[in-house]
């Protein structure tokens, strides 16, 4: 790796790169359907509309690769023909993609990259599957390389497993890639068939409040969730061994192996039941412009992630808490992989304002933390322009 790029020596100023192609590649919500897709289940992700932007050039070199962020005023720059030391700052999940596209066999050459994003870091919308997929995207259609969209999606996480070392599931990156305009996706995530529902909400819009913490757990806790479920179904295997992951389970095998599980295995594959049905039964509300119905089940998701999964946090308890009984608020629920981050709520237009005041209020009474609103609206997944 060569030295840190600074911004008076390379891409001294950004509104003069003269892209290539340029990428808008989005965040991600989830309505519902949390910690299911590493456990080949059901999600409800879309893409929103905010993003990522990234442009690259060639810069005619057979190795150099320059990347520079904007947005957090430093850079990076590598040869393709080098060893990648892994790591997880935001560096690295642009190298891991880098490599994943090399393991493919797939020959590039030197490129200049300019990353500024607009999605916050540490709020639950997947600004990392967004930074790897918008950066895959840009590199493919650089070099003419012919990547479906679903490869770029499976790249893109293979980079987040194996050189970020986080081994989430597939939901940001689809969503980030293969999300259309105002649908919803319901995602199974084992066979990637997806149902694109139209995100019909009638009076109401998609609100999220940023708690503005990312407890140190978060990475941590969050591959062991993914251990402890995939432990779970080893031992279920002995006795049952059609089951191949927690989503094949149901209540009458759990409660067969209770006494060979963990009390805390047990309760995360009880979880994950539910939270499948769950999607199941809140993509039929949506059809149906049942909002109550939904935000019964978003409700519900919360309590399962708080006190069976255990991936919430004080702040997210507190959100959830304070929307409720209150008639202009249908659901809410903490969002992403947890311990902070933002809780998502289906909240009527009118009130959205007021609702803010107040809660922004209450929280920062609690805590002492500023709360932030990020109102979203389901969008498209990655656009690519060539200039
Ligand atoms: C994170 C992961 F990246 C996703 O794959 C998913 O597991 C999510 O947490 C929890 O639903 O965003």
């Amino acid at each position: 790796m060569q030295n840190s790029i600074k911004p008076d020596n390379f891409f001294k100023d950004p509104k003069n790169f003269k892209a290539e192609i340029t990428v808008e590649s989005p965040g991600r919500i989830n309505l519902i359907g949390e910690h299911t897709d590493y456990n080949e289940g059901f999600v409800m992700p879309t893409a929103i509309d905010k993003k990522i932007f990234l442009k690259f050039k060639k810069n005619n070199s057979e190795n150099l690769c320059r990347i520079y962020s904007a947005t957090f005023k430093n850079g990076f720059d590598f040869n393709l023909d080098e060893e990648f030391q892994k790591g997880s700052n935001w560096k690295h999940y642009v190298l891991g993609v880098v490599k994943e596209i090399q393991d493919l066999g797939k020959k590039i050459s030197g490129f200049d990259c300019l990353v500024e994003s607009k999605l916050p870091v540490g709020a639950g919308i997947s600004s990392s599957a967004a930074l790897e997929c918008g950066v895959a995207s840009g590199i493919n259609a650089l070099f003419d390389l012919n990547l479906t969209k679903l490869e770029i999606v499976k790249l893109s996480q293979r980079a987040e497993n194996n050189f970020v070392g986080n081994n989430c599931g597939i939901m940001d990156q689809y969503s980030s890639v293969l999300s259309r305009k105002g649908h919803i996706i319901k995602l199974d995530c084992r066979s990637l068939e997806a149902e694109f529902i139209p995100a019909d909400f009638k009076n109401c819009k998609l609100l999220l409040l940023n708690t503005n913490v990312s407890h140190k757990l978060a990475e941590s806790e969050y591959n062991t969730r993914r251990r402890e479920c995939e432990d779970a179904v080893r031992i279920i295997q002995k006795k049952y061994p059609e089951v191949q992951s927690v989503r094949d389970l149901n209540f009458t095998i759990l409660k067969d192996v209770e006494a060979e599980l963990s009390g805390k295995m047990y309760r995360r594959c009880l979880y994950v039941i539910h939270e499948n049905q769950r999607v199941l039964n809140a993509a039929d509300a949506l059809k149906k412009f049942d909002l109550k119905k939904f935000g019964e089940l978003m409700y519900a998701s919360h309590d399962g992630l708080q006190h069976d999964y255990e991936v919430s946090c004080e702040e997210l308890d507190f959100l959830v808490n304070y929307s409720k009984n209150k008639d202009f608020i249908y659901g809410s629920r903490m969002m992403g992989g947890g311990f902070g981050g933002c809780t998502i709520n289906l909240i009527e237009n009118d009130k959205i304002e007021d609702y803010i005041k107040d809660v922004s209020l209450a929280y920062k009474k609690q805590f002492d933390i500023e709360l932030d609103a990020i109102s979203v609206s389901p969008d498209s997944g990655t656009r690519i322009t060539k200039n």
